[in-house]
């Protein structure tokens, strides 16, 4: 007796006080997914500082995979394999790391159409395309003209466009070396639209346009009747350049910017754009070579507001506001004001009849300010404390993420009335439903990100795990079904039917089709080769060896290259690589693909490598020996696999 109350004690004194589990009825099963069975979204979530993407099936919240984007990952050898590196390199030069806040997926006809998901680069500005028949980056472009790629990398209604706004304003052209209190003189602002090609997904900055120096903070483009537009969420229109969190908010509103870029193309057209030079890298990775490329680019075009009348135009919006969402019809654009109590809901159609009346209150910095009345289709009254993203259904609601009151607010778009109100725990950042920024919503979950974990989960030291929770829709009130954990920062997510994706899920790459300049087709033409200091191994693996296994001859201070190409052709069988001391990682190489590992032997003496991914009963049996020698010596370069030990 005493035991067993002495066991629930501690059971109870375990689990912090005001942990609600909040879950009742059938949610247990509508979020279960059993063994062998397959999910019914891919939900793509940004790492935030993690600088990856990661891939979460819905709704059962498991974790597939995680995408190396902005960050080295030596799980997968990205940035660390010499075919990667490239893909990391930037006007700084390389950089291993970066913040990776939203991710966005292509759509055609403002329908997702499951080719390439893109994130932004917060911290050194820059954008990614990544292919989603491999799930792998397949292009980085830096943006010049910029401080801070917050504002990005939303899309058009065809992935005409993803657009990047700068979130720090910045000197930018000759005058760079300024002090800091000439901020209202020399610093501006930028937004850029970065072209996508219709066929191959390459990313190109078609323009830049030039605007005052405010911080530039999410995005939304319009769709259907608003396809053209692209609109942007402002703050700091007081221009401060310290103690933001004071100064910046004086105003009692800041801005949604609205940009008809259809009109912008016709001002670049019609050679408005002003060429400026800058420094930027354009990394591409070359799906038959395995191999990415860097160049850096030189020019931009740049668009000044000053020369083209009638591209852009401000509109009030209460107070710091940070998300700014279209909804599926493209009529209404739904500003969220962090400080504000009530979320604006400004009208496509009210906004045109202003600008066709110039019904303005005034200009800012030269650009025409709409009065705030004539655009507003209504405020949502009391909706909650801080108000931060919306997403939508296909049924004419809007759901709203609330950070201060720690909630998800559902509401009706076409008469602002407030319907249903969840908990989040705790602190809720951006929500996503499947599908909720097209024009056609998929529905029936809303998944809120948060921001703080306290007491959901076990702890585990100072820092616990980030955290998502799941809720299903499709009634009329919203339910609890889940909490998963996340890794990195789950700032926001985009979610797909997995059908979209599945038929085109890449599974080998084909031998024959490999036009790396290292490959080594079939065992037969595996071999060491010296030229000077410089060793290159073309070497095989297959189940489960590698050819050669035994290498001698390399000597002190030699700059060894190890091209291990993987001549399966199965799905799902890499092969791994990992030589003793080799100060970068392993290399991960799939069916048919050809990876470079360097290596500078800085040891004589004998060597083990090995492969590094269970591929096979005699996996552990894949292993070999790479002999290091004094620099001067004069062992011969020699190399075999199956060469009998001598007795
Ligand atoms: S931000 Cu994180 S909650 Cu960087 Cu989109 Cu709003
Ligand atoms: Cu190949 Cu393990």
């Amino acid at each position: 007796m005493i035991g067993l109350a002495m066991a629930l004690t501690v059971f109870h004194s375990c689990k912090p006080k005001g942990v609600q589990s909040a879950v009742s009825g059938d949610s247990a099963v509508k979020a279960y997914v059993p063994p062998g069975k397959y999910d019914e979204f891919y939900n793509f979530v940004s790492g935030g500082f993690s600088g990856q993407m990661s891939v979460y099936g819905l709704p059962s919240g498991r974790l597939f995979r995680v995408i190396p984007v902005f960050s080295v990952d030596p799980e997968k050898g990205y940035g660390y394999s010499e075919e990667s590196k490239p893909m990391l390199n930037t006007s700084h030069g390389f950089i291993p790391w970066d913040d990776l806040h939203h991710p966005a997926l292509s759509v055609t006809d403002g329908i997702h159409d499951g080719r390439w998901a893109f994130g932004n680069a917060n911290n050194t500005p820059r954008i990614a395309r990544i292919d989603l028949k491999t799930f792998r980056t397949a292009e980085i472009i830096e943006i010049p003209n910029s401080g801070g790629n917050h504002s990005s990398p939303f899309v058009t209604e065809n992935t005409e466009y993803v657009v990047a706004g700068t979130r720090f304003s910045v000197p930018m052209g000759d005058k760079v070396d300024v002090p800091i209190s000439t901020y209202k003189e020399n610093f501006r602002g930028t937004v850029s639209f970065i072209s996508v090609n219709k066929e191959s997904g390459r990313l190109g900055i078609a323009f830049q346009i030039l605007l005052p120096g405010i911080n530039f903070d999410l995005a939304r483009a319009g769709k259907g009747k608003s396809h053209g537009w692209f609109f942007f969420s402002c703050y700091n229109s007081e221009r401060a350049n310290t103690l933001l969190e004071v100064n910046a908010s004086q105003k009692d509103k800041d801005f949604v910017m609205a940009v008809n870029w259809k009109k912008a193309e016709e001002y670049v057209k019609a050679g408005k754009g002003m060429k400026k030079s800058v420094k930027y890298a354009h990394n591409v990775y070359n799906e038959s070579t395995h191999t990415a490329t860097s160049t850096i680019e030189n020019e931009v075009l740049v668009l000044d507001p000053k020369d083209c009348p009638d591209m852009v135009y401000f509109m009030p919006c209460p107070k710091s506001p940070h998300g700014c969402d279209t909804d599926p019809s493209g009529e209404y654009i739904v500003g969220s004001g962090k400080l504000a109590a009530v979320i604006p809901v400004f009208s496509f159609t009210k906004i045109q009849e202003a600008i066709q009346s110039k019904n303005f209150e005034g200009d800012y910095e030269g650009i025409p300010v709409l009065k705030y009345d004539a655009v507003l289709h209504g405020e949502v009254k009391k909706p909650g404390l801080g108000p931060l993203h919306t997403e939508f259904d296909a049924n004419g609601n809007a759901y709203t993420s609330f950070f201060v009151s720690s909630e998800i607010v559902k509401w009706r778009l076409s008469d602002l009335q407030v319907l249903d109100r969840v908990p989040t725990y705790y602190s809720i950042g951006h929500l996503c439903v499947p599908g909720g920024p097209t024009k056609k919503p998929w529905g029936k979950y809303v998944i809120a990100y948060n921001k703080i974990t306290k007491d959901r989960y076990l702890p585990t030291g100072p820092e616990l795990t980030q955290s998502a929770q799941l809720y299903s829709i499709d009634g009329d009130k919203m339910k609890l079904l889940l909490d998963f954990p996340t890794i990195g920062e789950p700032h926001y997510g985009e979610a797909i039917p997995a059908e979209l994706l599945v038929k085109n899920s890449t599974k080998i790459y084909k031998l024959e089709d490999n036009k790396n300049p290292y490959l080594t087709a079939g065992e037969k033409n595996a071999r060491v080769e010296r030229k000077g200091n410089e060793v290159h191994v073309y070497m095989t693996s297959i189940r489960s060896h590698f050819n050669p296994d035994n290498i001698e001859g390399i000597k002190l201070n030699d700059v060894v290259y190890f091209h291990v190409t993987n001549l399966e052709q199965d799905w799902d069988v890499p092969h791994g690589f990992a030589v003793k001391g080799a100060n970068n990682a392993e290399l991960l190489i799939m069916p048919g693909e050809t990876q470079t590992l360097l290596w500078r032997p800085d040891k004589i003496g004998v060597h083990p490598m090995y492969c590094t991914d269970f591929c096979s009963a005699l996996h552990q049996e894949m292993q070999g020996y790479i002999r290091v020698s004094p620099a001067g010596s004069n062992i011969p370069l020699t190399f075999s696999t199956g060469k009998t030990t001598k007795e």
